[in-house]
């Protein structure tokens, strides 16, 4: 007689047969999600300290978030951009004000938004920094992650990422990242366009650059007439303790690239903000999107901005992310399995002590699991923590419990 197979079993299997396998998940099968809780199909609850990579920063299914996706379906979901409509100039209005810029483009995920911008850049390089047509170059960091289209990919050195995806996209130079003096060996080179550069390398495993490097970084390029473009789509929104990671040095990017928590993980809202002198380059007919800045997006991405602000989730992932670090650097203290714990706000990943190529981190994130916590490794041995920013310091607490207690046991 086979065992009856439980309903995860059952998703899971069905995902395997008939879904490509472009993901190797963890084990567990969510069905609902609240705030900093997620529960599987068995009804077990857990924290959730992935956040969807950074998109849930409202906590999930946020009640404000909800109720305005809920009232903009049954009014006007989608007009395309052939016809205005009454709630586009509303968003790029507060979009503008609540950043600090002149002009958005609206887009929908990440890599849209970031190959956005480097047609901006390199546009604004031929019409008006004067570089020659198709000699523009941009220049990128090292172990780098912006999304996953070719001409991204292109610039990625990460052979998963890009290997057999080639003929790749040309253009790029790529520096090691937190190295002010590459970067100004690179500015000497000609038609350079633009700097594309994640404020914390996310995916790479949580690298903050070297305090101060920002500011030299922004600087350098202001001389060299380049534009700085900061992709603030996982680190954006409040994560790293600041409404943008560019915030903790107070450096005023030339282009800011958002998404993930631009709509509190409820619908794919991404964003160009840039002022005027470079969003003009752009002419009716020259980009677009079907659901760039649709009233759905439009609606859902001001409510999620707006819980950020009436919240304080800034403020909040700033406090816990002390209260983080602080913990988890005395636990390492007393534990050689961990080496290192990094991060800002609530933007933090640790570093275990074994080599990259070992199963170690994922066999942590599976014990996690079993203590009611979900995470999951970047590269290797290096696990992200960025639970929801609504989290409040007694449940933080409790995590870093299971935390110590999953990796003190782990054998
Ligand atoms: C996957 C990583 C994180 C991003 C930055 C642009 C994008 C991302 C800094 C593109 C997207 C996502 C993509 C997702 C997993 C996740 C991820 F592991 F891939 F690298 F967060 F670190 N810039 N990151 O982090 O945005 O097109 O996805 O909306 O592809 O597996 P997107």
């Amino acid at each position: 007689m086979t065992e009856e197979l439980t309903k995860s079993q059952v998703a899971m299997e069905m995902e395997d047969k008939y879904g490509a396998h472009n993901y190797h998940p963890l084990p567990v099968v969510l069905s609902k999600g609240k705030g900093v809780y997620v529960w599987d199909t068995e009804g077990k609850q857990y924290f959730d300290f992935l956040s969807a990579y950074s998109a849930v920063n409202q906590g999930h299914c946020h009640p404000k978030i909800v109720s305005a996706l809920q009232q903009q379906a049954e009014t006007l979901t989608l007009t395309s951009r052939a016809f205005y409509n009454d709630t586009l100039g509303e968003y790029e209005k507060y979009m503008c004000e609540y950043f600090g810029f002149e002009k958005v483009l609206p887009m929908n995920t990440g890599a849209e938004a970031v190959e956005t911008a480097i047609k901006l850049s390199r546009k604004w390089a031929y019409e008006k920094k004067g570089i020659a047509e198709n000699a523009a170059k941009i220049i990128v960091c090292e172990n780098n992650f912006h999304g996953r289209t070719t001409t991204i990919i292109s610039f990625s050195n990460d052979e998963d990422a890009r290997k057999n995806f080639g003929p790749y996209t040309e253009g790029f130079i790529k520096i090691p990242y937190n190295d002010i003096d590459a970067l100004n060996e690179a500015l000497k080179e000609d038609n350079v366009a633009a700097l594309l550069i994640e404020p914390i390398q996310g995916e790479a495993g949580v690298f903050v650059p070297d305090e101060g490097f920002l500011t030299e970084a922004s600087e350098a390029c202001k001389k060299a007439n380049v534009l700085f473009v900061a992709d603030e789509v996982q680190t954006g929104v409040a994560r790293t303790g600041q409404l943008l990671a560019c915030d903790h040095e107070n450096v005023k990017p030339d282009m800011l690239i958002l998404g993930k928590a631009l709509s509190g993980g409820a619908y794919p809202v991404s964003a160009v903000l840039a002022n005027n002198d470079i969003m003009e380059v752009i002419k009716p007919g020259q980009h677009g999107s079907t659901f760039g800045g649709n009233p759905l997006a439009a609606k859902v991405a001001v409510a999620a901005l707006n819980v950020i602000k009436d919240e304080k989730l800034a403020e909040n992932a700033q406090k816990l992310g002390v209260i983080f670090r602080d913990r988890m650097n005395k636990f390492i203290t007393k534990n050689d399995l961990v080496t290192t714990v990094r991060g800002k706000g609530l933007l933090n990943a640790i570093i275990i002590n074994d080599s990259p190529d070992s199963s170690t981190a994922w066999n942590i994130c599976m014990q996690l699991k079993e203590n009611g916590l979900l995470a999951k490794p970047t590269h290797g041995n290096i696990i992200r923590f960025a639970p929801p920013l609504v989290m409040n310091e007694t449940q933080l607490h409790e995590c870093c419990d299971i935390i110590e207690k999953t990796i003190e046991e782990y054998k």
